[in-house]
């Protein structure tokens, strides 16, 4: 073997080791390159003699030759694996639908809660939220519901582990026993601590009983609003609970029934009837009550502000007054959408959930009506 078949051996092993294009140039610079082995080589055929030359002047030019179409070769070996790489990790696939599948869906209950903000929204009403966790005076004494009263037994209340001094009684010696909140009432009394009259909210949220079977969950979600100006009346209760239950529903024909009744923080108070009819053996929200099947339905508990409540968020009752009004929101979704069976709700159950659920994009407006 001559030296330059040695040397054609080792180039064509480093060109055919070369694992990319720039390893390969380094090969190519070495042999080829204007200091490269081989173009030293060509270069001293101009000092041979002319029969040394004829010998060793093809042999050369053919050892050239061999190892740049070996680098050719390589090169293109090496531009199609980068290729196949890129195309394999960029691939775009064009089967798929414009917008992202639907895997989720919007609980009934976040619908619902998006549909009463659209509409109260629309009525001038803020959206106000506040703590789960409350003390007793925020869920009960400020709403004329003291110690001793049995409304407190009647709330059935989740009370919280004794604070560390262990009677529930802080530095500033106020009783303040934590609980979880069983309406969200706290909401509003702590709305009326820190803002001024007009005040016009609603408190949607999650409240706490110990309670549990078809129709009662420990967990659940009631919305209650609150009205506190000067010169407001039962008139103004009737009618806003009127048009929102008209635009809860999405129909004209709601017939409202006030009925007396009983809260410790509303005087005087009513309980909300509302006319329904039988369509297909289900009751059905609207039309008139007295139909074949018809009847009434208690869907809201509302009154005008105790006096108590509004001096004790520091507001004088011969100035301002209110009206209140407070409903389940697990309760207005089953009777707008059909479900029969609270616990349900609260389930996880991913085939409950397609089926009652709502799509993200469906968004409450009331142009578009909130029931999308
Ligand atoms: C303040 C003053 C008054 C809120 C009210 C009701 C009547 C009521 C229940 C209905 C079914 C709750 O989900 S339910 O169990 N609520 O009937 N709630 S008036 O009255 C208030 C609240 C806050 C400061």
């Amino acid at each position: 073997m001559t030296e330059l078949d040695t040397m054609r051996d080792h180039m064509l092993a480093a060109i055919a080791a070369s694992a990319s294009l720039d390893a390969l140039d380094t090969v190519r610079v070495d042999a080829l390159g204007k200091q490269g082995r081989i173009t030293q080589l060509l270069k001293t055929l101009g000092k041979m003699s002319p029969d040394e030359r004829q010998v060793q002047g093809p042999r050369i030019q053919a050892l050239r030759e061999t190892v740049a179409s070996a680098i050719a070769t390589r090169k293109a070996e090496l531009e199609r694996a980068d290729l196949d790489a890129r195309l394999a990790s960029e691939t775009l696939d064009m089967t798929l639908p414009v917008e992202p599948a639907l895997v989720g869906t919007i609980h009934p209950v976040s619908q619902v809660m998006d549909e009463l903000a659209e509409i109260f929204a629309d009525l001038g009403f803020a959206v106000a939220t506040g703590p789960e966790i409350e003390d007793d005076w925020h869920n009960f004494t400020a709403l004329n519901i003291p110690e001793s009263h049995p409304a407190r037994a009647m709330h059935d209340t989740f009370y919280c582990e004794p604070q560390p001094d262990g009677d529930g009684s802080y530095a500033d010696g106020v009783a303040r026993k934590m609980l979880l909140r069983t309406h969200t009432s706290p909401v509003q009394i702590r709305t009326m601590l820190t803002q001024k009259p007009p005040i016009r909210i609603i408190a949607p949220g999650r409240t706490y009983r110990s309670d549990s079977d078809a129709t009662h969950t420990p967990m659940f979600h009631q919305v209650e609003g609150l009205v506190i100006d000067k010169g407001i009346t039962l008139g103004h209760l009737k009618w806003t609970l009127e048009t929102f239950l008209k635009a809860f529903f999405e129909r004209d024909d709601i017939t409202l029934r006030l009925r007396p009744s009983y809260f410790p923080f509303t005087e005087p108070s009513a309980e909300v009837d509302v006319g329904y009819t039988m369509v297909k053996g289900k009751r059905v929200i609207g039309g008139g009550p007295d139909s074949d099947g018809g009847g009434w339905m208690e869907v809201l508990g509302s009154g005008m502000v105790h006096p108590k409540v509004i001096a004790a968020c520091g507001l004088d009752p011969a100035e301002y007054q209110g009206f209140a009004f407070g409903c389940g929101i697990d309760r207005l979704a089953m009777l707008k959408y059909g479900m029969d069976d609270l616990r349900a709700f609260f389930d996880g159950d991913i085939r409950w959930l397609k089926h009652y659920g709502f799509s993200a994009l469906d968004v409450p407006t009331l142009s578009g009506g909130v029931g999308a």
